[in-house]
């Protein structure tokens, strides 16, 4: 098969990649190891930034996310029980969409394949190969037979545990990472929310984060150590932890769990972002812990600037955008980075701190729910900063 731009990945990346190309009349090929059936059921990421959710609506795939979606012009931080709201409104005067990432692929996987968008799924054993040429290649075999896609470009949007990354040379990648001493253990039950904005609760017994699907869906995450087994936790006691972790700010109805799980939680940039003919977008370049609801986010921000940057080679036979792809994402994402860490390490507990960090952290929080400017910037990053 021949194309122009050969797509390793289809998550959020890879899909709205396709889409800004297609708009722009580039062609492209989407390759996927998974079925349909299991991207477009995927629970991840609920929150959606100002600007990204305007991206859906003016690249045609917003229609359903304006209806079922929820806007959130705030969120509540929680104290020991004590709500603070933080009012973007009145901040930034900008808001956020609550609505499922399954949800968001599913529209950009319908609007694909209805426009006629090439999209294997299914595929196995993909390699990558001449990078440094002009026309690289991505080999894979599909309903057991051997294919290979002839491009000019690839993307790498496979995700963390994708084999974008790994195939850059030994020595190119420079690594930049952090573990936290902690995971997030996610529910989702069908009950309604204990508040009809998001609550990030800081207890003395660590971090609980309230979300929801709908007003009828809730998706209610636990800090828990990092290396927990879901075995240990059986419902009732995650509900009882959930209740104890309001502190009694609001009432939290119970339901019906749908699902249950628990998420690492790792800071991770690797840098550069291209090689070549190479070009890595999303979860397959850095992840962020999930506490600053970045990572679907920062993925579209990376296919905003690589598609920029293809359609001023196609259009204009202009390459400095592309030679800058990395230097131009890594800004951001370091920014992305600083923020989810700075919201991570001031909303949960640390096994090993101080009485010092403790008193540090408290007053922290209370910086932060009782300073105009210090709430302005955390509403500033949270609603997301358009790309540049
Ligand atoms: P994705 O991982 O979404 O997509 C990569 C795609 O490539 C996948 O469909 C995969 O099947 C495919 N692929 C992998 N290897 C391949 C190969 N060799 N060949 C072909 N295809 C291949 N973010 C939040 O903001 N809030 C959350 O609550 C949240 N929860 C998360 C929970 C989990 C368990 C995970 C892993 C992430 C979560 N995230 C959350 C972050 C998440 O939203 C990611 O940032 C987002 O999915 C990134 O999108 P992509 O870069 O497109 O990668
Ligand atoms: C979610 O709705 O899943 C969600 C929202 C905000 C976060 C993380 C997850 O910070």
């Amino acid at each position: 098969m021949r194309t122009q731009v050969g797509i390793v990945g289809a998550g959020p990346a890879g899909l709205m990649l396709a889409r800004l190309l297609h708009l722009q009349g580039i062609e492209s090929i989407i390759i996927e190891n998974r079925n349909r059936d299991y991207i477009e059921n995927r629970i991840r990421a609920g929150l959606i930034e100002h600007w990204a959710a305007n991206l859906l609506t003016d690249v045609g795939v917003g229609a359903r996310m304006q209806r079922e979606g929820v806007q959130h012009w705030g969120i509540n931080i929680g104290i020991n029980g004590a709500l603070h709201r933080i009012d973007f409104k009145a901040l930034v005067d900008k808001r956020v969409i609550i609505y499922g990432q399954q949800e968001v692929v599913k529209d950009l996987v319908g609007r694909w394949l209805s426009d006629g968008g090439p999209l294997l799924f299914e595929v196995d054993s993909v390699t990558i190969h001449d990078l440094r040429t002009q026309r690289p290649k991505i080999r894979f075999t599909h309903q057991g037979r051997p294919q290979e896609i002839d491009c000019d470009f690839i993307a790498g949007c496979d995700g963390f545990h994708g084999i974008c990354r790994p195939s850059f040379p030994e020595g190119i990648l420079s690594i930049f990472e952090r573990e936290y001493p902690f995971g997030w253990l996610g529910i989702l039950s069908e009950s309604p929310p204990p508040d009809h904005e998001l609550i990030y609760s800081y207890t003395d017994r660590g971090f609980a984060l309230y979300t929801m699907r709908s007003p009828t869906l809730a998706r209610l995450y636990l800090q828990c150590d990092h290396d927990e087994e879901i075995e240990n936790w059986p419902d009732a006691r995650i509900w009882d932890e959930l209740h104890k972790r309001l502190g009694g700010a609001r009432t939290l109805q119970e339901g019906t769990m749908l699902q249950k799980g628990i998420t690492p939680m790792r800071s991770f940039v690797v840098e550069p972002m291209q090689y070549g003919r190479l070009f890595l977008a999303g979860d397959s370049a850095h992840i962020v812990p999930p506490t600053g609801a970045k990572g679907m986010n920062l993925a579209f921000a990376d296919v905003m600037m690589l598609s920029r940057a293809l359609i001023a080679f196609y259009k204009n036979k202009r390459n400095e955008a592309l030679e800058n792809y990395s230097a131009t994402c890594l800004r951001r994402v370091w920014y992305a980075q600083r923020f989810s860490w700075w919201m991570t390490q001031i909303m949960h507990r640390f096994p090993n701190e101080s009485a010092f960090d403790r008193r540090r952290q408290l007053s922290d929080l209370d910086y932060l729910t009782s300073s105009r400017a210090a709430a302005t910037s955390l509403a500033e990053q949270y609603v997301g900063l358009p790309p540049d």
